[in-house]
């Protein structure tokens, strides 16, 4: 779990659009804000960071929105409030919301140790469940797993690599949950994009009459708006963390973990086609997005963290293959841009370990970027990689390529690590690039100097978008004007 402490009303409002994507994409937040004292609440006074109106319980309320559980604390209460809104949180994988008067947060509280209460599945429903997927799975002619970003939220992802590897099913993974799955493994397929799937991942779905969806929400980000590739009257069966369903019918109380385990005596046989491994072709010259993408393929290593905003970043960076271990972040559906200068501070502070390689627009940059100033008081050492194409590139793709609002007013992006260091005395690395040799010289001093931040600037042409953008930019549009 993550946890945010914020001032009150100004700051958590502040905070409230990135706990809603918190909420939005299940991750655990515990939400933390310091609150004018009892005692001025009940007299209603005027006081600042209030609306003006005696109201103290209106940010609560608007956290009621975007939080499974809410408490505000005081000396009889806390002992069990506070545990019972992190067990929310743990269970949900989504925020919850604790406010402590000004007044309470030094009150002495006897702790009580409670026992971790586990989640149980109903271990009836379960069995009328896996009798029910059985008979699907046998009946039909042909079988897949579709796996997405639950899994990962639940850390279940051994136990769906036990049940892949014991039942021999293919895998495509969806965009969300991008890396849910080893995608060195021989059993994976690809990354599912509706109709705008690569032809190994549409000839799978043409053929599956059975789908099993493992902790998949389909959105329209990742089922290219909505246009499905699949067989007609194919069935699907739906496998989340705490219930699972098969058509309109819902099975509550079953955990993903129970179910897994109790399918994992199936066996299929299913024949995958024969592949050849691409050609390697030799990349130089000016960058492009296709190129560009190509190249950071070539930088990745394994347990590295990918992080990519929204934006040609997101959309570019699902047509790399990950090396195993690689954990994918992204926001493709609350999709707030700037997200990510944020979540590689998180990534990177929960493990110093891990390299972590940051793929962020200049537009999404300009949103967020005094992070990078947290990014260097704390010391850490990331791969930054701004996309300056002069703006909002994705927007153009779907609305006025030419309009000025998708223009933003330019700077001097590598300059960024010394404007934000004045007595720290970091040594980063900056670079700007715009050819293919460029940025590969840039990235083998990164990656070889490990110890320092890396800033890399590329160039890119403003109206030049991954091939799945420019298809999906298209569909968007459509999807505005039905
Ligand atoms: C907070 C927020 N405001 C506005 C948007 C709408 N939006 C989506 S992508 C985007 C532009 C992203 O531009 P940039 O980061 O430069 O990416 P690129 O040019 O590589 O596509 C905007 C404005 C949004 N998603 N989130
Ligand atoms: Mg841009």
């Amino acid at each position: 779990m993550g946890a945010l402490l914020t001032t009150f009303g100004v700051g958590e409002l502040s905070a409230i659009n990135g706990v809603a994507g918190s909420y939005a994409e299940s991750v655990p937040v515990v939400k933390i804000v310091g609150m004018p004292s009892r005692s001025v609440a009940y007299k209603r006074k005027f006081v600042h960071h209030t609306l003006g109106d005696g109201e103290f319980l209106k940010f609560y309320n608007m956290y009621r929105e975007v939080s499974v559980a809410q408490t505000i604390l005081d000396k009889q209460n806390a002992p069990s409030e506070i545990d019972r809104v992190l067990r929310a949180c743990f269970l949900h994988k989504k925020p919850v919301y604790i406010g402590i008067p000004a007044d309470v947060v030094h009150s002495p509280i006897e702790i009580v140790l409670c026992s971790p209460m586990p989640p149980k599945s109903d271990r009836k429903i379960l069995q009328t469940f896996v009798d029910a997927v059985k008979e699907c799975l046998q009946k039909s002619k042909s079988q897949a797993v579709v796996a997405d970003y639950e899994v990962n939220r639940y850390h279940l992802n051994q136990e769906l690599k036990k049940f892949i590897e014991i039942t021999h099913l293919p895998l495509v993974s969806l965009s969300m949950g991008k890396g849910v799955f080893d995608e060195t493994h021989p059993n994976f397929v690809g990354v599912y994009s509706g109709i705008l799937s690569d032809s190994k991942v549409s000839a799978l779905m043409k053929q599956v009459d059975c789908a099993l969806m493992i902790g998949v929400k389909l959105t329209d980000s990742l089922t290219a708006g909505f246009n499905y590739v699949r067989k007609q009257g194919h069935q699907t069966i739906e496998i989340h963390p705490l219930y699972s369903q098969i058509g309109e019918r819902i099975y509550n109380d079953i955990l993903m973990q129970d179910v897994l385990n109790a399918l994992a005596d199936l066996k299929f046989t299913y024949h995958f086609p024969k592949t050849t491994p691409p050609k390697k072709n030799h990349l130089s010259g000016k960058l492009t997005q296709d190129k560009f993408f190509k190249v950071i393929q070539g930088y990745l290593r394994p347990d590295d963290v990918l992080i990519a905003e929204q934006g040609t970043s997101f959309f570019g960076a699902l047509s790399i293959p990950l090396p195993s271990g690689v954990s994918f972040i992204g926001q493709p559906l609350w999709g707030s841009i700037g997200y990510t200068l944020g979540a590689l501070l998180g990534s990177a502070l929960a493990n110093r370990d891990r390299r972590n390689i940051l793929l962020i627009g200049d537009g999404s940059l300009q949103l967020v970027v005094q992070e990078l100033s947290t990014i260097l008081r704390e010391n850490i050492t990331p791969i930054i990689i701004v996309i300056n194409n002069d703006g909002y590139t994705v927007e153009r793709c779907i609305h006025g390529a030419q309009r000025q609002y998708n223009d933003i007013n330019m700077w001097h992006y590598s300059k960024l690590p010394s404007v934000f260091d004045v007595q720290l005395a970091r040594e980063c690395l900056s670079f700007q690039v715009s050819s293919v040799s460029a940025l590969q010289e840039a990235l083998d001093i990164s990656r070889t100097e490990d110890s320092k931040l890396a800033l890399i600037e590329v160039f890119m042409d403003k109206h030049d978008a991954p091939a799945l953008l420019k298809k999906l930019g298209a569909l968007f549009s459509a999807q505005n004007n039905a």
